[in-house]
C-alpha cells in the first residue's frame, strides 16, 4: 500500500477521521503507527557474531523524525501532512521525551545504537525501562526542582516482549520483561534495543516531586535513573539496579547463544559485550557464576572465556565518579557474586603485589573498573587526550601490565539527528552544494572548504544560522517568556551542571561584562548568554550555581542600562529536544572544562558540525576539533591538562592569590555577595558558592578566568568581522566529518567488536 493510502486508512481506523480533521495529538499516533508498519517491513539485521552494548543509559530522544529520516520517508510524509495542512514539525511536539540518561554518556550509547544500525552491524543494546528516567526540571524561587517524567504512553516505540528472568537478589527475587525499542539504521536494517523493567513495579510509590520508598526494591527498581545516591539506601539501590541490569544481560546473551545452537564453549566467538563505563561491570562475575555453576565451566574455563568476551569503555577520570563499592553493600544485595568477586581478586594479588591494581583495596571497596580491566580484553578512552591520560596517569599501573589492550576511541555523533533532523536547511544547503555523499560518508563534508571563499555559499551559511536563530528566539519566548534579540550573539553552554565543566566561570563572565556595561563600557554587538544544565539533586553547589544563573538572568534582563547590551536566558528541563534547537542556533559553543577533566565531550561536535566556533581549553575532544580547524577556527584558552596535573600533585592551587592578585576577578566574585544579588537572591546559596569559589575551587575556575575573558572579548570583536566569522562558520563544518559516529563505530568493529 502506498503511504498516502495508508496514512488515511489508519487515521480513519484509529479515529475514524480523515487526516485533516484529526489533532496533532492524534496525528501523532497516526504516523506513530505508520512508522511502525513501515519498520516491520525492514529486515532484522543478523550475522553469527554479535554485539551486547551494555550501558545504564541510553539517552534516545524523540524517535519519530529519526526514523522518518533513517527510513528515507521524512519529505513524503511531511508533504502528506502539508497537503491536509497540518505540520510535521508540530506533530513532533505531541511525542514525549523519554530520559533514559543523564548526558553525554547516555546520549553516546544512542548514538552509537543508531550507526550500528546504519552500518549493518549485528548488535544490540542492553538496559534499564526507567519509567519515570531522569527527573523533569522545574525552576522555582529559581532554585533547580525535581519532577518525574512519566514518558511511557500506552500506545509507544517500546513492545512488550515474551522474554522475562528470575533475577536473584540476597533478599528477594524478581522477575523482569524485557521490552524492545527497534533502532532503524539509515538506508539499512533493524537492530534493537531491550530495555529489562521488573514486573512489580509500583508506580504508586513515588509521593510528591521525585520521592520514594529507597528500600522497596521490588515496587522501585526501575523508576528513577540514578536515584539520588547521598546516602546508604540510594547506593544499595544503584546496585541493585545494576545487577538487575546484568543478570538480565547475562541471560539474554546465553539464551540467544543456545537458541542459536552454539555452544557455549564458543561464547566469545558469538557475543561481544561492550561495558559502558562501570555502571555493568558486575556481568563478569555474573557470567562466571553462571558457566561455573550452571553449565559445568571449571572457573579457569570460564573466567578465560569471559575475559574474551568482555571490554571496558571508559568515560571519566573524575574520583567521585568511578565507582567502588564496598563489599559489605555486596554481601547484602548479591551475595552470590562475592566469592566469584574474591577469586577474581586472589588471583590478581598472586601475581602482582602492586595494591594500585587490587580489586579489592584494604577498606574493602571494590574497584569495579579494575574487574573489567583485569578481566576484559579491551579498555578504551573516548577521546586521544583522555586515553593519553588514562595511559600516563590514572590507569598507569595497568597500562604498564597490559599495554595492548589499551585503545583509543574518539567518540562520535550522529549524522542523523545532529544535522539531517535538527537542522535542516543547512543539509538542503550542503545538498545543494556538495551532492548528498556526505551523508552516507561524513569525511565529504571536506568538499566544502572548495568554497571558502565563495560569497555566495557563506552568505547562505550565514542566513541558514541566521533563520535557526528567529526559530529559537520564538521557541523560548514561548516556553521561557524571555525575549532575546536575534541579531545579538549567541553564546552557548549546555551540558550536565558540575564545577568541573565551569558553568561558575561563564557566570562570572556575565557580571565582568554587566559591571562593564553598567561603568559605560558596552560591547560592539549584544550577546545573548544561554544556558541549559541539570544538576544531580544531591550535589550542593552545582543547585547553587543554577541559582547564580537565575539570579544573573533576573539582575541582566531587567536592567534597563545592560538588557539593550547583555540577556542571559537558563532555559528549563534542557533535554535532547531542546539541544536540537539550541545547537543549530548557536555561534559561540562554550567547551570550557578544566584541562584534563572532560573525557570528551560531544556536544562540542554537534555544534560544530551546526557552524558554531568554539570557546574551549585544550581538553577532551577540543583538542582533535583544534587539530582539525587549525588555531584560526577555534578560540582556545587557559592552562593545559600536564599543567593541572602538575597542581593536583604538588596540592599548590590557592584559589584566593588569584582573588587577592586581580582586581577584576575581585570584582566579579564580590558580586555574587553583594547587594544587588543579594536582593534577589539566597544568602544561604551565594554564600556558600562565594566560599567555595574563594577557599576551595576545587576546579581551579579562578586559574583561568582572566585568560577566559580576555579570550572570549576577542572572540566577540572578530564576530563583527562578518567574512572571517562566517569563513570559520564553513571550516567548521567542513572538518567535522571526522566526529561522525560512523567512523567511531567503523573503529570499535574493526579494533575491538570484529562483527563484519
Ligand atoms: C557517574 C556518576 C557517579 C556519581 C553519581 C552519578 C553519576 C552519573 C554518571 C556517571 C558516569 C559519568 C561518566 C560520563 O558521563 N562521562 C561522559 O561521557 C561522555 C561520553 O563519552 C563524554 O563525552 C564526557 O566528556 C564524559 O564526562
Amino acid at each position: 500500500m502506498e503511504i498516502r493510502e495508508h496514512f488515511d486508512s489508519l487515521a480513519r481506523k484509529l479515529y475514524g477521521r480523515p487526516v485533516n480533521q484529526c489533532t496533532d495529538a492524534e496525528l501523532y499516533h497516526v504516523v506513530l503507527q505508520l512508522t511502525k508498519d513501515l519498520m516491520d517491513k525492514k529486515k532484522e539485521i543478523a550475522g553469527s557474531r554479535k554485539l551486547y552494548y551494555i550501558s545504564a543509559e541510553f539517552l534516545i530522544g524523540k524517535l519519530l523524525s529519526n526514523n522518518l529520516i533513517n527510513l528515507g520517508v521524512y519529505d513524503e510524509v511531511e508533504n502528506i501532512l502539508k497537503e491536509s495542512g497540518k505540520s510535521l514539525t508540530a506533530i513532533e511536539e505531541e511525542e514525549p521525551e523519554p530520559s533514559l540518561g543523564n548526558g553525554g554518556l547516555g546520549r553516546l550509547a544512542a548514538c552509537f545504537l543508531d550507526s550500528i544500525a546504519t552500518l549493518g552491524l549485528n548488535g544490540c543494546g542492553v538496559g534499564l525501562l526507567y519509567h519515570y528516567g531522569l527527573f523533569k526540571q522545574v525552576f522555582r524561587d529559581r532554585l533547580q526542582n525535581a519532577e518525574k517524567n512519566d514518558w511511557i504512553e500506552k500506545d509507544s516505540w517500546l513492545r512488550k516482549t515474551d522474554v522475562g528472568f528470575d533475577v536473584k537478589f540476597g533478599d528477594r527475587t524478581v522477575h523482569s520483561t524485557m521490552y524492545d525499542i527497534d533502532v532503524v539504521g539509515y538506508e539499512n536494517g533493524i537492530d534493537k534495543l531491550h530495555l529489562f523493567d521488573v514486573d512489580s513495579l509500583d508506580e504508586g510509590l513515588v509521593k510528591n516531586g521525585i520521592d520514594f520508598d529507597k528500600t522497596d526494591i521490588s515496587k522501585n527498581l526501575t523508576l528513577f535513573l540514578y536515584p539520588d545516591d547521598s546516602d546508604e539506601a540510594g547506593n544499595l539501590l544503584r546496585i541493585y539496579q545494576e545487577y538487575f541490569m546484568v543478570s538480565n544481560a547475562a541471560r539474554l546473551i546465553i539464551k540467544d547463544v543456545k537458541d542459536a545452537g552454539y555452544s557455549l564453549r564458543d561464547l566469545d566467538k558469538h557475543a561481544v559485550i561492550q561495558i559502558n563505563d562501570t555502571h555493568p561491570s558486575m556481568v563478569i562475575p555474573e557470567l562466571i557464576r553462571i558457566l561455573t555453576q550452571e553449565e559445568g565451566f571449571t572457573m579457569d574455563d570460564a573466567i578465560s572465556l569471559v575475559s574474551r568476551t568482555c571490554a571496558y569503555t571508559n568515560h571519566t577520570i573524575l574520583a567521585e565518579a568511578l565507582e567502588t563499592w564496598p563489599l559489605s553493600y555486596l554481601e547484602k544485595v548479591v551475595p552470590v557474586l562475592v566469592p566469584i568477586i574474591k577469586e577474581l581478586d586472589n588471583r590478581v594479588k598472586k601475581y602482582n603485589k602492586d595494591p594500585k591494581i587490587s580489586i579489592i583495596d584494604d577498606d574493602g571497596r571494590v574497584h569495579m573498573a579494575y574487574m573489567d580491566i583485569h578481566y576484559g580484553f579491551s579498555i578504551n578512552g573516548v577521546a586521544a587526550i583522555h586515553t593519553d591520560i588514562l595511559k600516563d596517569t590514572e590507569l598507569n599501573a595497568f597500562y604498564k601490565l597490559y599495554p595492548d589492550h589499551f585503545n583509543n576511541k574518539t567518540n562520535g555523533i550522529t549524522f542523523r539527528r545532529w544535522l539531517l533532523a535538527c537542522d535542516r536547511p543547512l543539509a538542503a544547503l550542503l545538498d545543494k552544494t556538495i551532492g548528498i555523499g556526505y551523508r552516507k560518508d561524513a569525511m565529504e563534508l571536506k568538499k566544502l572548504l572548495d568554497y571558502k571563499d565563495d560569497a555566495s555559499v557563506l552568505g547562505a551559511i550565514e542566513n541558514v544560522k541566521k533563520d535557526n536563530k528567529n526559530a529559537l528566539v520564538a521557541y523560548i519566548k514561548e516556553k521561557e517568556g524571555v525575549d532575546l534579540d536575534p541579531d545579538s550573539i549567541f553564546d552557548v553552554q549546555v551540558k550536565r551542571l558540575h564545577e568541573y565543566k565551569r558553568q561558575q566561570m561563564n557566570a562570572l563572565y556575565i557580571i565582568h561584562k554587566y559591571l562593564e556595561i553598567k561603568a559605560g563600557k558596552k560591547p560592539a554587538r549584544p550577546i545573548t548568554c544561554i544556558f541549559g544544565a541539570k544538576a544531580a539533586p544531591a550535589y550542593v553547589i552545582a543547585r547553587d550555581i543554577i541559582h547564580l544563573l537565575l539570579v544573573l538572568q533576573e539582575i541582566v534582563n531587567n536592567d534597563p542600562d545592560v538588557s539593550p547590551y547583555l540577556k542571559v536566558v537558563m532555559v528549563t528541563n534542557y533535554n535532547v529536544s531542546y539541544a536540537e534547537k539550541l545547537i543549530p542556533a548557536c555561534d559561540v559553543s562554550e567547551q570550557i572544562s578544566l584541562a584534563s577533566k572532560e573525557a570528551s565531550g560531544t556536544s562540542n561536535m554537534k555544534f560544530m558540525l551546526n557552524g558554531a566556533v568554539t570557546l574551549g581549553t585544550d581538553d577532551g575532544a577540543n583538542v582533535e576539533i583544534h587539530q582539525f580547524v587549525g588555531d584560526d577556527n577555534i578560540y582556545i584558552f587557559g592552562i593545559k591538562s600536564d599543567e593541572v596535573i602538575g597542581h593536583y600533585e604538588k596540592a599548590d592551587y590557592v584559589s584566593r592569590s588569584y582573588y587577592e592578585k586581580s582586581p577584576v576577578i575581585k570584582e566579579a566574585v564580590d558580586f555574587i555577595i553583594g547587594p544587588q544579588a543579594m536582593a534577589v537572591g539566597n544568602k544561604e546559596n551565594l554564600e556558600r558558592l562565594y566560599n567555595e569559589l574563594l577557599n576551595k575551587d576545587w576546579f581551579m575556575t579562578l586559574i583561568d578566568l582572566e585568560d577566559y575573558i580576555k579570550t572570549k572579548d576577542r572572540m566577540f570583536e572578530d564576530f563583527e568581522d562578518r567574512d572571517k566569522w562566517k569563513k570559520m562558520m564553513l571550516v567548521n563544518i567542513a572538518n567535522a566529518g571526522f566526529f561522525s559516529s560512523d567512523r567511531t563505530i567503523e573503529q570499535y568493529d574493526h579494533d575491538i567488536w570484529h562483527l563484519s
